[in-house]
């Protein structure tokens, strides 16, 4: 679980995207992620024009929207320019390294267009770290230095099998794989599988999905906790999708989670006034 500030994890970190990151959560005193799960372009980038603000990172799943096309990655774009946010698309790719490779640059969803994260999974073992890291790394890669992924090590649905010795797996390959692997989707900071006396300037950033601050779960098995629960057992950033977007003010509502988040985040580096 790291005490650092954004701004000296910034400074000191070696991946540019992670810079990059850690200066939009200074700059906007946010390190909330909006789980952007809408079925439609208008709604999705309706939604990251009047979130965007308030948010570091803006989480899409592109494979949920019935329109999507050229226009929807054109709108993510310039939004992201406009209120300086990355962009994180929530793929769980899982296949073989061949397969990926074409999911991710190419394909129907055109994810390296768009997005500056993309989570995988490593069940099928080390071929899709190997392979992602290949293409972000080829000399005619269109956007060095403004990609990276997150390995995917636990997950918040009840019964969920990410757990033991296939989360360390986890921390194993993006050990092996810094330039390109930037963290973790994780319930908390993996402090236990991660030994401090790990590798020297080595720092893996934790999202958290599954954070409601009015609710529990739903009936499908997902598992919430609290925004300052989250940032207090490791989450760097906290994602939050339906306690923000079907609250009755989402507008409100999202500065709320902003609020909550820069303050447990703030107590957690020893800043908190
Ligand atoms: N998500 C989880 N749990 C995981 C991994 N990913 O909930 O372990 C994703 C879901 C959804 C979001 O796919 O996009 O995080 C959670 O949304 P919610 O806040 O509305 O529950």
């Amino acid at each position: 679980l790291s005490t650092k500030s954004y701004s000296t994890r910034g400074e000191q970190h070696a991946h540019p995207l992670a810079r990059r990151l850690f200066d939009i959560a200074e700059a906007k005193q946010s390190n909330l992620v909006l789980s952007a799960d809408f079925t439609d372009s208008k709604s999705l980038l309706q939604a990251a024009d009047s979130l965007g603000p308030y948010l570091a990172v803006f989480k899409t799943h592109v494979d949920l929207v019935s329109d999507f096309d050229s226009s929807t990655v054109k709108g993510l774009n310039e939004l992201a320019k406009k209120h300086n946010f990355l962009i994180f698309e929530d793929r769980k790719l899982v296949d073989i390294g061949s397969t990926v490779q074409k999911q991710y640059h190419g394909g129907v969803l055109h994810i390296s267009e768009f997005a500056h994260l993309v989570n995988l999974s490593i069940l099928g073992g080390d071929g899709i770290v190997d392979a992602l890291t290949q293409t972000v790394n080829a000399p005619n890669f269109p956007y060095p230095g403004e990609r990276a992924f997150l390995i995917l090590a636990e997950m918040t649905s009840k019964g969920s099998i990410a757990v033991g010795s296939y989360t360390e797996k986890c921390i194993e390959l993006a050990r092996k794989n810094p330039k390109s692997m930037l963290g973790f989707v994780a319930t908390r900071a993996l402090s236990d599988l991660l030994p401090s006396a790990g590798i020297a300037g080595e720092d893996f950033i934790v999202f958290t999905t599954g954070v409601n601050i009015a609710s529990k779960g739903d009936n499908l098995g997902q598992q919430y906790q609290t925004p300052s629960d989250a940032v207090a057992r490791g989450a760097d950033f906290i994602i939050a999708g339906r306690g923000i977007y079907a609250s009755e003010d989402p507008t409100k509502t999202a500065q709320e989670y902003r609020q909550a988040g820069w303050n447990a985040y703030l107590t957690r580096v020893g800043q908190s006034t």
